[in-house]
């Protein structure tokens, strides 16, 4: 075995050698960079995969993408057997695979060190299901992480493209017996425009669903929306633009794009509709925004979600006797406005919990809960139920013990658990849940916006020599180093009324991104830019 295997990983180094001194460093977001510096590293990750799914004896997924980022660059993270993002401890052992000279011996004599450390032999079995984005480079990446996984003899699923959470969706059914089997694409569309049309269907309404125009971003969501539409046609009208037709992926476009710069993505006829959203390069992130009675473009960030989502929950809850004892708790980043913890705590009385960026630290902490809510700032998010919760509701559906209206209360949180991917942040599935909801609750954009002002805030990326100069602690609210920037920081803060700054490195790009939110928009904006002068003076 050990010969063959050297044998295959020869050839594979030999086809995509290790660029020299170079050092990367497996994150949240799994590796991102430019897509032609990645081949090296997508040998490494195929030989995680299959050493994951031998020690898990189940499916781990491979997802090809780099989400927000441009067309050029592209990534890879790894979905365990549960559907959830990598465990952390595995996260050291793709690094270590990745700072291991180029030398095939040197990479089998590790592998067969954690092999004997992990308890597995070269040939127990192992699976991984493979996905990518549309992006150009996807495929040949696709390509070489199988041949490295077959090498340690891996059986590969291939699915080809799709998003993000459509396949840690696929994952988690692989693994799990209860769905039979149920991990392609079909069974993903059929959940989720099953439960919207029963949720529809079961909500005594007059009305109908009015027209979303979605901003696809030109990322693999519009071939996916394109699918959800057809079904869903005579429920509500999806219009898709940047579907990849014409522009650019990300350019311009996507809730990136939207979030950063506050302003409508280009390609979407503005005068048309009376709400939009936009979504991100592999579907898991989602915005809202519309154009007021003023012509202002206004925005619904993922702090709306948590408040929204929250709003319809409790409501039910109540509505179907349910309410007590159900711990509820959201869970956000330093970018939540502040205005939008202190309306969840303040008045709708739930606790709020603050973990540092990166969904895997917001679904780990929300795994706390009974309901747990969490959604970073830039629509990353989703809801997490637990099981004698969804036990409870489903009891409560059908229990003739208690008025109809309770059981519809019941029977409307059961069949919208069945609507949201909980294995993480899905655009598609949020899209769906906010339009039922809103129909639900007989709410438009304005009012959904009107249950709380924002504080202005501004959002800005700095190039600086070296981003890893800046450390942070209390989940990357307050710099550790370089020396004396948090308190220049604390300086300039205490200047403006219910002002807050913080500053951390990205994980996504070589950027810092610096953070600032005041009681104008003059002020956050001030605020942000004296904070940037500190850390461009203090990284020199
Ligand atoms: C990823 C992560 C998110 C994180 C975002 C930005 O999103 O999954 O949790 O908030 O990156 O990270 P950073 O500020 O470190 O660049 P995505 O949608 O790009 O995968």
């Amino acid at each position: 075995m050990s010969n063959l295997v050297v044998g295959k990983l020869k050839t594979l180094i030999r086809e995509y050698p290790k660029p020299v001194g170079i050092v990367v460093d497996y994150d949240t977001t799994g590796f991102r960079a430019r897509a032609e510096t990645l081949p090296w590293i997508m040998i490494r990750i195929g030989l995680v995969a299959a050493l994951r799914s031998k020690v898990k004896q189940g499916c781990v997924g491979v997802m090809i993408t780099a989400s927000h980022n441009p067309g050029h660059d592209n990534g890879i993270k790894l979905v365990d057997p549960r559907g959830e993002m990598l465990d952390q401890a595995w996260e050291v052992y793709a690094n270590n695979l990745c700072a291991l000279d180029d030398d095939a011996e040197v990479l089998w004599t590790y592998l067969e060190t954690l092999m004997i450390e992990l308890n597995i032999q070269p040939n127990d079995d192992a699976i991984i299901g493979i996905a990518y984005d549309n992006r150009e480079s996807s495929p040949l990446l696709a390509s070489i992480v199988k041949r490295a996984a077959q090498a340690l003899h891996t059986v590969i699923m291939d699915f080809e493209l799709m998003t993000t959470p459509q396949l840690h969706y696929a994952i988690h059914c692989y693994n799990h017996d209860e769905f039979h089997g149920r991990f392609n694409e079909i069974s993903y569309f059929e959940k989720l425009c099953t439960s919207f049309q029963n949720l529809v269907m079961i909500t005594p309404s007059n009305r109908s669903l009015e027209s979303l125009a979605i901003d696809a971003a030109n990322g693999v969501g519009a071939f996916k929306l394109a699918q959800i539409r057809r079904i869903l046609k005579k429920f509500i009208p999806l219009d898709i633009y940047n579907d990849g037709r014409t522009g650019h992926l990300n350019e311009k476009c996507g809730a990136d794009y939207v979030k950063h710069y506050q302003i409508a993505p280009d390609g979407i006829p503005l005068n048309h509709y009376s709400k939009f959203c936009s979504i991100d390069g592999d579907a898991d992130r989602l915005i809202y925004f519309f154009i007021d009675k003023n012509n202002h473009f206004r925005l619904l960030d993922g702090d709306r979600f948590s408040v929204l989502f929250l709003s319809f929950l409790s409501l039910k809850l109540k509505e179907a006797q349910l309410f007590d004892g159900v711990k509820i708790g959201v869970v956000q980043t330093a970018y939540s406005n502040q205005n939008s913890t202190d309306y969840i705590v303040k008045i709708m009385k739930v606790p709020v919990v603050c973990v540092r960026s990166g969904v895997k630290y917001l679904h780990h902490k929300a795994l706390d809960y009974d309901i747990g809510i969490y959604f970073e700032a830039n629509g990353h998010g989703t809801v997490l139920f637990n099981d004698d919760l969804k036990i409870k509701v489903k009891a409560a559906s059908v229990d003739q013990q208690r008025t109809e209206q309770q059981r519809l209360a019941a029977k409307q949180i059961h069949t919208f658990i069945d609507l949201i991917n909980e294995t993480v942040g899905d655009a598609i599935a949020n899209l769906l849940a906010t339009e039922v909801i809103l129909f639900i609750l007989n709410m438009n954009l304005d009012q959904w916006l009107a249950l709380y002002d924002d504080l202005p805030q501004r959002l800005l990326k700095v190039t600086v020599r070296n981003r890893t100069m800046i450390q942070t602690t209390d989940a990357e609210r307050r710099c550790t180093a370089p020396a004396h920037l948090q308190d220049r920081i604390d300086e300039l803060v205490s200047k403006y009324p219910s002002g807050r700054a913080f500053v951390r490195p990205s994980r996504t790009e070589d950027i810092v991104r610096v953070y600032a939110e005041a009681a104008t928009q003059i002020a956050a904006d001030g605020l942000a830019d004296e904070v940037q002068k500190v850390v461009e003076e203090l990284t020199k």
